[in-house]
């Protein structure tokens, strides 16, 4: 039962008494449930508190949590509900009624994410050397899970003693608070702890090996370098949506408690809309709305990773990750270029660096500027320092760059996904165009690089 008694719309029909809405909402019964919300948006807290006991129907409305954790932004002590963590307090009591409403009803019903679609379709591969794994994987780009990668040791158990605050979106936790809050939350789409800064805040999590094939980090050099391990504390539901990782890297991530649900696409899937310059994505505001909506549109590869397995995630693909076990799940992360990837990573500086990141913006008014002279710099940084320690590299990059498309690479983008509805129809277009243009590149003997989104 929904806490606050709110049932779907539909189950109004069923009831006798027809002119409950106005009886709850007075006179703003007549506006939209999204209408309703959206002017809460703009009410300050004390308002929201008023509206809390102004009637049990905008009590509903009012009590919504996305509406307080806005004003909780900062250094918290999760208390049960934002809504309480802002007050103190409950707001007031009144009697329990029913209010009927999709827009507030949908959020409480959607499915855990465990529960969705079990297939495990990326690649899996135990004890394989790291020449194995760079022919396989590493250098055509493909995802796989290393079971076993990574050595879990005993230090993750006490992670709740760990001192120091700690990043989760826009809020700065304790650990020991952020461990309570990822248990007690019952927001759609919960606060991920996710920091680049643990290793500073907290030495002694980063004392581990990463796996012996993921070592070589051609941006190493640079200084400063670009944020390149994050640890990663996330509670049922919480994740990271879908996205492409950083720079042209591809990183590695390993489970270290809990479990988490991976999804690879090569392009955009659906609902999710990148803008034209790369900036911004437009998808659905919780990973489990995406999934509701989505997932059987499209044919993500997909897996479940547990304690010690290591996910490769290859420079340019998509990726969504779920967090599923109910209590915690714990990661590290880090973002690497590998000699393979190297022409990845130049080519996207060098085309797009306004995409660039991971590091401060130079000064200066104009933003669009200052991403293009960061992404500008990290380029440069990138090339001089292989000049300098690894020039053969840096050479066979720019031979590959310069090598018009193979035949291949065509075919890879013609692959067939084996679908027949309109989303697929309209993919299959975009990768005909695609070839169509590389097939006029190398035409005009000029580089054209494949089937990556960024
Ligand atoms: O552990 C996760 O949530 C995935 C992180 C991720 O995808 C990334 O860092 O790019």
């Amino acid at each position: 039962m929904h806490p606050l008694n709110v049932e779907p719309l539909g189950n109004e029909l069923l009831k006798e008494d027809r002119g409950l809405r106005s009886q709850q909402l007075g006179r703003i019964a007549r506006l939209s449930d999204e209408i309703i919300l959206e002017c809460l948006f703009s009410a300050d807290a004390g308002t929201l508190a008023a509206a809390c006991c102004a009637s049990r129907g905008l009590r509903a409305f009012a009590s919504v949590e996305e509406l307080w954790k806005a004003f909780a932004v900062g250094r918290v002590r999760f208390k049960s509900s934002w809504k309480t963590t802002v007050l103190g307090r409950e707001a007031c009591r009144l009697r329990r009624t029913c209010i009927y409403s999709d827009l507030l009803y949908l959020p409480f019903v959607l499915p855990e994410p465990a529960s969705f679609w079990t297939t495990e379709s990326v690649a899996r591969a135990r004890g394989i050397s790291d020449r194995e794994f760079w022919d396989k994987y590493d250098e055509p780009g493909i995802p796989v899970v290393l079971e076993g990668g990574f050595a879990v040791d005993e230090r993750w158990a006490d992670l709740g003693e760990t001192k120091g605050t700690f990043r989760a979106g826009a809020f700065e936790f304790a650990m020991a608070d952020y461990l309570e809050y990822a248990a007690a939350n019952a927001d759609l789409q919960p606060l991920y702890l996710f920091d680049d800064r643990f290793a500073d805040i907290a030495p002694h999590l980063a004392k581990y090996e990463p796996p012996s094939m993921f070592r070589d980090d051609l941006f190493r050099w640079c200084e400063p370098r670009p944020q390149y391990r994050w640890l990663a504390v996330g509670g049922p539901r919480s994740g990271s949506a879908w996205h492409v990782d950083p720079n042209g890297t591809s990183a590695w991530n390993a489970t270290i408690t809990g479990r988490k649900r991976w999804f690879f696409s090569r392009e955009p899937p659906p609902g999710v809309h990148p803008s034209a310059d790369g900036l911004d994505v437009v998808a659905p505001p919780s990973l489990a709305e995406w999934l509701v909506r989505y997932l059987a549109h499209s044919k993500p590869l997909a897996a479940t990773t547990g304690p010690g397995d290591v996910v490769f995630v290859p420079r340019g693909w998509w990726h969504m990750v779920v967090n599923l076990d109910p209590n915690l799940t714990v990661a590290v992360t880090h973002n690497f270029c590998s000699e393979s990837g190297l022409p990845h990573a130049l080519n996207l500086l060098r085309t797009r660096p306004h995409l660039a990141s991971g590091l401060e913006l130079p000064p200066g008014a104009d933003d669009g500027d200052r991403r293009r002279r960061r992404g500008a710099a990290l380029h440069d940084q990138l090339v001089d320092t292989l000049r300098r320690h690894r020039p053969d590299l840096l050479e066979s990059a720019e031979a590959s760059l310069r090598r018009p498309a193979t035949l291949w690479d065509k075919l890879l983008l013609l692959q067939d996904h084996d679908d027949d509805d309109a989303c697929s129809r309209s993919k299959k277009n975009t990768k005909r165009t695609k070839v169509a243009a590389a097939a006029a590149a190398a035409a005009a003997g000029e580089p054209f690089v494949f089937g990556f989104a960024l």
